[in-house]
């Protein structure tokens, strides 16, 4: 297939201004009639035939301004309609096609989830419904009729608001007719229909409107609803607060399915989630889990202004409505609970998804100039970093101004398909700046690194902090231009203290504790500094950069104890963790003997006593880096079992001695009442696992009858999936046992039982190849249901390097294995799966040829799906 440039962009010939849909579901013929207004641009000439888009359609039928319209006018296959010769005035097609939801295992489009007829039409599955312009450059206003049988779909649903229903005489069948008021692209439009359970509760808007409220979820299933609900309710509320952004539909509908491809879509009014995003109890939830429902329905949710009113000119301009919306649903969490805390691990997932994203052979700007499947950017670039770059305007502009940017961009551009350029526009207008520098952050790949050297003149009193900036090579990208990278810091006082700038530093635009740099080299000089400070650098993780300051371990250990920045304390901490770990990786490699490093251990302990510290926060101090983000660290060459031994014997030496300390906290922090998903509790179940990792490591029978004491009596998932993961991991005494408990008592829910695949395919150890060969046999396992497949392929081959990555080779075997199959279902799950290859170059001589072998073995089958194909040979290049 040919690419699909940026450069390319002209906008639409046509217009459609009004769609009329009329769907008659039935489960392996539907049949849809569209009634399409269309209109020639201005700029279209006379004549200028109509192209529309279609994929995998049958056409029944074909009308032009209600006329049926001769064979020789038109040619159609079924992925593409074109009208040859257009009138010149305004007409209106009717076009019938048939579907067949049941067959369609790529769950785009128009699907069955379980029995739930639902569509996903993000990115292009509009085009398998109908022929359409099918680009989000063409809005229009939608009127949607569903019909179906009563008994089989009693719940029909549409975008915007419902106009009427009935009944079909004499028939078994009913009907319900939805309009969407809101001009919006075919990708935001939606429809279900099936046998649900509402879930109902309302909303009054800052201006008084009341909107009703439901999630649908499968009968039986309504409990789980309560915290997917008051996660909207707070999400609805804080847009008005925070960004003055009412709801606009009398009604906001949340449907949850249990086969959907990501994580859910935010269709105007009618809101699709995979059902792991919205159920949740105590019993088979964890905290991740219901912390994660809170910021995925708050992300769907802000799609109604960035993303819905305000909509992408083309699939280029993802990053225009994901990466705000990522950055508000961030806020948003960090509101709901612990700043520190969510920036600390929205900052972990960008470094481990995205950094080594950005450093291989997917990497791509934050918004790419060319793609062959727009699925395929869907992205932690496009998503995360695409936040980051919003976060970053903030702070170079403050608050108050980029909000005032903020409102004018929702002032000028709504019901707009708009560009990059234009919100950025918005910023330059509203703050009276120039943003053409900052500008590259969206078009230029590759993980900046920031070098940093200090020095400091006792005499002169001066402070200098010489800076550069420099892009490493990217494929296909030859060289790079400096950026603009906002450096929060603060200098670190002898007694821990930030000193107080007296004097205007040089050499660099300082903007309160913000030095902004700009050009490939700067040195900054402070004035009036008696004696050296500390630099604390890139505080609150400024900007998406690698930072290579060299601190001394006295400066990391001070930083750890002193920063008033929580986010750099916690990073000193895990570069001194890190800097261990690839020194004991690479004694390993070599065969010598590996010893931790007291001082590292003492700083371990140091955190684990700090009584000033939040429970949450002081866990994810004590995590040490994972094993991928070890492998990033070294870079090349590398052998991953050398990295799981290191990673195991820091944590046994921290355990040896701080075992007591451990053991306090488990016991100290154990049963305090009914459980409450909120952020203090979660803290404290968060640190008494922490705590249980690190005493089950001491190896004692003590700590295994402990660990299956916990497992056991626990009352929530939480702890039951800590405790289960240890014994497991740990290959403890009851490992089994406690599986088999943990399956008789989860069997009948897939999402608990996706917990016990996931923690099964991220053992470490030789037996676990086999045991996920037998698991995929698993009657549980449904190689159709992307759930499943993230939860035991996906994790296989992203959260067990040392089975994956095996020196046999049979761990890439098994997963190219399974990605020929998966392909010829669902492309989407397939070629995301593949991308767990990404890193392949970065493997010893050994395995990097065992993976490249695995993957030309994917490569080489002629019928790979386009989205596959073009990751894996992206991957090779
Ligand atoms: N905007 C959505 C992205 C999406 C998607 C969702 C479900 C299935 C397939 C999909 N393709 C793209 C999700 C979001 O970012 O909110
Ligand atoms: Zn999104």
């Amino acid at each position: 297939a040919p690419a699909i440039r940026l450069e390319d962009y002209r906008p639409p010939a046509y217009r459609i201004d009004k769609v009329h849909l009329n769907v008659l579901l039935e489960p392996a013929a539907t049949k849809v009639t569209a009634t399409l207004s269309f209109a020639r641009a201005a700029s279209t000439e006379e004549g200028t035939p109509l192209v529309l888009d279609g994929d995998e359609l049958t056409l029944t039928g074909l009308k032009l301004n209600g006329e049926d319209l001769p064979q020789t006018a038109y040619a159609a296959t079924p992925d593409r309609l074109e009208i040859q010769n257009p009138p010149a005035a305004p007409f209106e097609l009717t076009i019938e096609t048939e579907i067949n939801p049941d067959t369609n295992t790529k769950l785009m489009g128009l699907f069955r989830s379980s029995r739930t007829f639902c569509t996903q039409c993000e990115a292009e599955g509009f085009r398998r419904i109908t022929y359409f312009l099918d680009r989000p450059d063409v809005l229009a206003v939608y009127t949607t009729r569903i019909e179906a049988s009563k008994a089989e779909c009693p719940v029909l649903l549409g975008n915007g608001n419902l106009v009427e229903t009935g009944t079909v005489d004499g028939t078994d069948r009913h009907y319900a007719l939805w309009h969407d008021p809101h001009p919006k692209p075919a990708y935001l439009f939606a429809l279900v229909a099936g046998d649900l359970a509402q879930v109902p509760d309302r909303f009054t808007t800052a201006s008084g409107k009341e909107v009703a409220l439901n999630i649908y979820v499968e009968h039986g299933k309504e409990t789980l609803c309560a915290w997917a609900m008051d996660s909207l309710k707070r999400s609805m509320r804080w847009d008005e607060e925070v960004f003055g952004r009412e709801y606009d539909l009398d009604v906001f509908n949340i449907v949850a399915v249990s086969d959907f491809n990501m994580g859910a879509m935010e269709n105007k009014g009618l809101n699709i989630f995979n059902d792991k995003y919205v159920l949740a109890d105590p019993e088979t939830a964890t905290d991740q889990d219901y912390a994660n429902i809170e910021a995925v329905i708050a992300h769907e949710y802000f799609h109604n202004w960035t993303g819905n009113r305000i909509t992408c000119r083309d699939w280029f301009q993802l990053c225009l409505k994901e990466g705000l919306t990522v950055f508000r649903d961030q806020e948003f969490s960090a509101d709901m609970r612990s700043r520190p805390v969510k920036r600390i691990a929205d900052v972990s997932l960008l470094k481990s998804h995205q950094f080594p994203e950005d450093a291989g052979p997917l990497a791509h700007p934050v918004r790419p100039r060319l793609y062959h499947e727009i699925n395929n950017f869907y992205t932690a670039t496009v998503y995360e970093k695409g936040a980051e770059v919003v976060r970053m305007l903030k702070t170079l502009l403050g608050g108050e101004e980029f909000r005032a940017g903020l409102d004018l961009y929702f002032q000028r551009h709504d019901g707009e398909a708009t560009t990059i350029e234009a919100f950025l526009a918005c910023f330059e207008d509203a703050a009276g700046i120039d943003l053409s520098q900052f500008a590259l952050w969206y078009d230029q790949a590759g993980t900046p690194v920031v070098t940093v050297k200090t020095h400091h003149d006792p005499e002169r009193q001066t402070f200098c902090v010489s800076l550069s900036q420099e892009i490493p090579p990217v494929p296909g990208q030859k060289s790079s231009k400096p950026a603009v990278i906002p450096l929060r810091f603060g200098l670190l006082g002898p007694n821990g203290e930030d000193m107080e700038i007296t004097a205007p530093a040089e050499g660099a635009r300082i903007a309160g504790d913000v030095i902004v740099l700009e050009k490939a080299q700067q040195e900054v000089t402070f004035r009036n500094i008696p004696s050296a400070p500390v630099l604390s650098l890139l505080r609150d993780f400024s900007a998406p950069v690698r930072l290579d300051h060299k601190l001394t371990l006295e400066e990391l250990q001070f930083q750890a104890a002193q920063d008033s920045d929580p986010f750099n304390r916690w990073q000193a901490v895990q570069t001194l963790a890190m800097q261990d770990l690839v020194r004991l990786a690479g004694l390993i490699r070599k065969g010598q003997p590996g010893v931790p490093s007291e001082d590292v251990i003492r700083v371990f302990g140091s955190v684990l006593s700090d009584m000033s510290l939040d429970a949450q926060l002081k866990a994810q101090a004590l995590t040490l880096p994972s094993e991928a983000d070890i492998a990033q660290e070294i870079g090349k060459n590398v052998d991953p079992d050398a990295v799981h031994a290191a990673r195991r014997l820091l944590r046994q030496a921290v355990s040896r001695q701080h075992g007591d300390a451990f053991l306090a906290v488990v016991t100290g922090l154990s049963g305090d009442g009914a459980y409450s998903p909120n952020a203090a509790a979660a803290g404290k179940r968060a640190l008494s696992n922490r705590a249980l990792y690190y005493y089950a490591a001491t190896g004692s029978p003590d700590a295994a009858e402990l660990v299956w004491e916990r497992f056991s009596a626990a009352d929530n998932m939480t702890d039951r999936l800590a405790a289960l993961t240890l014994l497991v991991h740990d290959h403890m005494p009851r490992e089994t046992e406690a599986l088999d408990r943990y399956k008789a008592r989860h069997e009948t829910n897939s999402l608990a039982m996706d917990k016990w695949f996931m923690v099964q395919a991220t053992a470490p150890g030789e037996e676990t190849l086999a045991k996920v060969r037998a698991l995929m046999s698993q009657p549980l396992y449904d190689a159709g249901n992307p759930n499943r497949v993230r939860a035991l392929l996906q994790s296989f081959a992203t959260g067990n390097p040392t089975q994956f990555a095996r020196a046999d080779g049979a761990g890439f075997e098994l997963i190219a294995e399974s990605i020929l199959e998966i392909d010829k279902r669902n492309p989407q799950v397939a070629s995301r799966l593949l991308t767990s290859f990404r890193s392949w170059r970065a493997l010893d001589p050994q395995r990097s040829a065992l993976a490249e072998s695995a993957l030309l073995r994917v490569s080489s089958c002629e019928d790979l799906s386009r989205d596959s194909r073009d990751i894996v040979d992206r991957t090779l290049q």
